[in-house]
């Protein structure tokens, strides 16, 4: 029988070692991203908002305050003692919710009844108006709108379209431009030591999903935006962090009741606020925070194993959206043929 070459075996040995080496790195590096991850949202104490002016008199402005996860933001920094900006488009779900955090917190409170979707001079001037005075220290850029349901790009309306650009994007991009030299006057007068910015984004941004094509772009927008903002704004004490979530039982989601994935968007913001600037489930990007730890289990999950921006994901995330789409259809020709009869 001959022999192999020499160099071949010498060859083999050496893809042997060299690929050891880098699964033992791999293993390494995951093992090392898990623990962190584990640290950031269990082990760790949670983060004490005096840095953002917590009991000192500064303000935190809340977009899309009146529902979902933005009235929980409202809420629950108003009971880490921050005086409280509501923004939404209903003034008069804005003035229940600001009475009900007046009354429970005893902080102060604003509203601003303002459609976010109309990208005019006077929206920005009314927005202005409304905070440029108080010394505002953290701003939530909330305020979000999806698709009506899952829909091929072609069958979207323009409107659907226009709306979630300017308020996913647009106007998050202005409104944070806005409030940039509101909070470095609140740190330079010692209301708050630190400022910060949290755009809320998306598991849509992470996982690129057909039928909501346009929603998705605009949270992955958020990613690198985010990303930019938080080194330009570093010297200026400004913190910003994108906060990735995955489903939450609001109107946007549409999904009712919650479940091991699914919170309520009470549990999700408080996970968000105790981990804030914590990367949680983000292990591979900076100025990003996955909070919430079933999230941010399905995040490490993804980015380890077929990787967030795979085409096997967004082929699995079609299947789903299809799903979804005939069921709602169903579900709407049904509610039509009930109307008629
Ligand atoms: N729910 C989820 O599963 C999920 C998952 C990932 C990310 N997110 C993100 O989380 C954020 C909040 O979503 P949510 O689920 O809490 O939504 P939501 O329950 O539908 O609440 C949306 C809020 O925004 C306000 N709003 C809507 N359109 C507006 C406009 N044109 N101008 C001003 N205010 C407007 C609404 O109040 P008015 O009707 O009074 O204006 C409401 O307060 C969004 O950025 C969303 O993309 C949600
Ligand atoms: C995704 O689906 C398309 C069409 O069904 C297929 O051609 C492609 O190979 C799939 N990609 C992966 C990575 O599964
Ligand atoms: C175009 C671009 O630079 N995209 C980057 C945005 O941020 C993510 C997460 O940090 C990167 O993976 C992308 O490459």
């Amino acid at each position: 029988m001959p022999a192999l070459p020499t160099f071949d075996c010498k060859l083999i040995t050496g893809v042997v070692y060299a690929a050891t080496a880098i699964g033992l790195f791999k293993l390494a590096s995951m093992t090392y991203s898990f623990l962190s991850l584990i640290t950031s949202l269990f082990l760790l104490p949670p983060v004490d908002f005096k840095v953002y002016g917590a009991k000192k008199g500064a303000w935190a402005v809340v977009t899309g305050a009146s529902e979902g996860i933005g009235q929980e933001f409202a809420k629950q920094l108003a009971s880490r003692g921050l005086n409280i900006v509501l923004i939404s488009r209903t003034q008069s779900k804005l003035e229940q919710i600001a009475t009900d955090i007046e009354t429970k917190y005893k902080v102060q409170t604003k509203v601003v009844a303002a459609d976010c979707s109309k990208n005019t001079p006077e929206l920005y001037a009314l927005l202005s108006r409304a905070i440029e005075e108080l010394p505002v220290s953290v701003l939530i850029n909330n305020v979000g709108r999806s698709h009506e349901g899952p829909v091929p790009l072609v069958e979207t309306p323009d409107e659907e379209v226009e709306n979630i650009l300017t308020i996913n994007n647009l106007f998050l991009v202005k409104m944070t431009k806005l409030c940039i030299p509101v909070i470095d006057k609140a740190i330079a007068s010692k209301k708050a030591s630190r400022g910060l910015i949290v755009n809320v984004g998306s598991f849509a941004g992470l996982f690129p999903t057909p039928y909501l094509a346009t929603y998705s772009g605009s949270k992955s927008f958020l990613q690198n935006f985010s990303q930019a903002l938080s080194v330009e704004l570093k010297s200026q004490k400004i913190d910003v962090e994108l906060v990735l979530a995955y489903f939450v039982t609001t109107a946007l989601s549409a999904i009712r009741r919650s479940s091991f994935f699914i919170p309520t968007p009470k549990d999700f913001v408080a996970a968000t606020l105790r981990n804030m600037g914590r990367r949680g489930g983000a292990q591979d990007r900076f100025a990003t925070s996955s909070p919430y730890p079933s999230h941010a289990l399905l995040q490490y999950v993804a980015h380890n194993t077929v990787g967030v921006y795979s085409e096997l994901l967004a082929n699995a995330t079609f299947k789903a959206m299809k799903a979804t789409r005939a069921k709602r259809l169903k579900k709407l020709q049904r509610q039509k043929e009930a109307k008629a009869e």
